[in-house]
């Protein structure tokens, strides 16, 4: 494993921008933790926590006692949470302590044989690349905490991929491009990187996660990981990697969170970093 010895970048930038479309954001709400309607965690009816165990007639005890019962819980909301309008879902606790999240109301499979990864844009070599074809690629393995800008955090994660910089090396980066943007097939996310940071030994096309292959519910076959941003960073099914220009603001980002998302420095939050 190569760990990055980087500082984390520039000074947290300016506090978000009013967001007309979602007044209970963290900018306007000036309470990040706080689930308002609109934010990357708890989109759809607030809704108790206990409501919810009771719904899928589970206690909370009873899946804090059983790791193995755990595993199953988790890929039967993984499977569920594709197929919930409500986003209900995301709000149920799992054994590893993440949130399953998608700002799409249903998200296509991709298997590992139909995957295809576009790097395009502002490159020598336009390439399609398979998932066969990322795997032979050096892999790189890192275990960071994980934390979400409304606050939930996992601790000790192992993910696993292609560094991001191998494969901007592999393409070939023109002088011009500045910026990385990320597309996904759900049709609907997007984030972007400046060059710099996407450049960075912690940065990851990422094809595994707790030394398994990345589930579909958590963004597989291929995910990005953003190790020193916060969690929305790591776009999920990722399908495209275009070098552009400019940063071009993610999903997120056009509703006011910040696009230099370190974590700890952005936000107007200040986690303990995760590098
Ligand atoms: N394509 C896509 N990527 C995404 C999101 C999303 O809604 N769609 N949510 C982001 C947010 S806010 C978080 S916290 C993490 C959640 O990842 P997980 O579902 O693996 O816990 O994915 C990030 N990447
Ligand atoms: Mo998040």
């Amino acid at each position: 494993m190569n760990e990055t010895t980087q500082p984390p970048g520039p000074a947290p930038s300016d506090p978000p921008p009013p967001d007309p479309g979602t007044p209970s954001g963290p900018g306007a709400s000036g309470d990040p933790a706080r689930p308002p309607s609109s934010d990357p965690d708890s989109e759809g009816t607030p809704v108790g926590r206990r409501t919810v165990l009771a719904v899928l007639g589970l206690g909370a005890a009873g899946v804090a006692a059983a790791p193995w019962l755990q595993r199953g819980l988790e890929a039967f909301l993984g499977s569920v949470a594709d197929k919930d309008p409500t986003k209900l879902t995301g709000l149920l606790p799992n054994g590893g302590g993440f949130r399953y999240y998608s700002v799409a109301a249903s998200v296509p499979r991709r298997t590992p044989a139909d995957y295809r990864l576009t790097v395009d844009g502002l490159v020598e070599r336009p390439t399609e690349f398979t998932l066969g074809a990322l795997r032979r690629l050096p892999q790189t393995r890192l275990v960071r905490d994980v934390q979400c800008v409304t606050g939930w955090r996992v601790p000790d994660t192992p993910f696993e991929g292609v560094r991001l910089a191998d494969l901007l090396d592999a393409v070939g980066v023109r002088p011009e491009a500045r910026a990385v943007r990320f597309t996904c097939f759900d049709g609907v996310y997007s984030e972007s990187l400046t060059l710099d940071q996407a450049r960075r030994s912690d940065v990851l096309v990422c094809l595994r996660m707790r030394d398994e292959p990345l589930s579909h519910a958590h963004g597989g076959p291929v995910r990005l990981y953003v190790a020193p941003m916060y969690f929305y960073k790591s776009a999920k099914w990722l399908s495209g990697i275009s070098l552009t220009r400019d940063v071009r603001p993610g999903y997120w980002e056009e509703r006011g969170y910040d696009i230099d998302a370190w974590v700890g420095r952005s936000n107007g939050r200040d986690d303990a970093p995760t590098v």
